[in-house]
């Protein structure tokens, strides 16, 4: 017999247009995948239970009480046949934490779970905030979701409130609701962010893709993707870790880069997906690029096609990160379909819809860079020439 806030009807009917919009293709297409018109998630599909208190006597105007800023940079996979988002939602409050989605066709309906994701903490070592989750299906039975956790550095100066070390905070489930928390990883390369785990065992060890960097926003040596080994996940010590896709003067990876989501193994290789930095006058530009390492040998990179694969534009362009896509989430469905989830300027996420076919064959068959201008020109000019009998 609770009286609800006066406004919650209204409140509830645009909720309920927002999240069963359906979305539409863009119209403009350049083979290799297929934008769409909406954000899947947006901070506004944040439920309303979770932002108002909806009862009447507690509160009389009907005001929001906890506001969010941002849902972005989610992990992905399938699970039960829905289409699975593991959100970073940011409230106003700067706070990010996990929330899972779902959808039943990967481009519209995402609708919340009742709660978000409970993440256990490390006994007198909290999270201070934690956030871009990779969710892998591991082969030894496990869904591990690797995620960014930063605390305070302790050895920052007094009157230094910026200093921060990121390291790899990592949980493991079975059901996606309930998580159990392992260590964190132990890596002697420095901080560690955006780092994934391999779907399979290599040789009996656990695989991790690494960023090792200096500082928490410094590069400094440290950059470029990496690749260590890990015996027990209980106990996860990175072993043997090797740069295998470093940072290169004048590319879209100048500054650093870092792996997205885990990658998809297709007959020809594994297909990856990463973002790169470089900086610009107007701050730092991140954009998607593709590449794809050896089946056998997961340390080789076999194609880099040059530059970038998604770029932000138009709207993605501005946000509370401007200039900024990021993927740590896909997902290839059985008949080839390939969900590729990006944000865009660190406020909200999109979808792209492309194919196993159509990723192995940009991959493969885009020309690679060959890091001057002069090159790119001589790459333009052959194939002007292998057109040439065509036009
Ligand atoms: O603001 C852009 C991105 O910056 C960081 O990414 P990286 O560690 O690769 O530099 C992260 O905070 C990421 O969440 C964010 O999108």
């Amino acid at each position: 017999n609770v009286k609800k806030i006066a406004n919650y009807d209204t409140l509830l009917q645009s909720y309920q247009k927002l999240i069963q919009t359906k979305n539409e293709p863009k119209a403009e297409n350049n083979g290799i995948y297929q934008r769409y018109q909406n954000p899947v998630v947006t901070s506004n599909h944040v439920p309303l239970h979770w932002r108002y208190d909806l009862n009447a006597e507690t509160n009389p105007n009907g005001l929001e009480r906890i506001g969010f800023n941002a849902t972005f940079n989610a992990g992905a996979m399938k699970w039960n046949n829905k289409y699975i988002l593991c959100l970073r939602v940011e409230g106003n409050d700067r706070k990010s934490f996990f929330a899972i989605a779902e959808s039943p066709n990967g481009i519209d309906n995402f609708e919340f779970w009742d709660k978000p994701c409970i993440i256990p903490q490390i006994e007198n070592n909290p999270d201070t905030n934690v956030y871009d989750m990779r969710l892998v299906q591991h082969e030894d039975g496990w869904i591990y979701g690797i995620f960014c956790t930063e605390r305070k550095d302790p050895n920052a100066p007094k009157g230094d409130t910026s200093s921060a070390i990121a390291n790899a905070g990592i949980v493991r489930t079975k059901d996606l609701i309930h998580f159990e928390r392992l260590p964190d990883l132990i890596s002697n390369t420095g901080q560690q962010r955006n780092v994934v785990i391999h779907p399979e065992f290599v040789n009996g060890k656990y695989a991790v893709y690494t960023r090792p960097q200096d500082g928490f926003i410094d590069v400094g040596n440290g950059g470029g993707i990496g690749l260590g080994f890990i015996k027990n996940m209980e106990n996860p010590i990175v072993e043997d870790e090797k740069i295998i896709y470093g940072k290169t003067y004048h590319t879209i990876y100048e500054l650093k880069n870092g792996l997205g989501p885990a990658p998809i193994k297709t007959a020809k290789g594994w297909l990856h997906l990463a973002h790169g930095v470089r900086n610009t006058a107007a701050g730092l530009r991140y954009t998607l690029y593709m590449f794809m390492t050896d089946l056998d040998d997961i340390s080789k990179v076999t194609h880099k096609p040059a530059g970038h694969f998604m770029a932000p534009e138009n709207d993605e362009r501005v946000g509370d990160v401007s200039n900024v896509l990021f993927s740590n989430g896909w997902i290839a469905d059985e008949n080839g379909t390939v969900f590729i989830y990006y944000a865009s300027s660190d406020t909200r996420m999109h979808v792209a819809v492309s194919s196993v076919e159509k990723l192995v064959d940009y991959v493969c068959n885009s020309p690679e860079d060959t890091f001057t201008s002069f090159g790119s020109v001589q790459t333009i000019i052959d194939l002007i020439n292998k057109n040439n009998s065509i036009k």
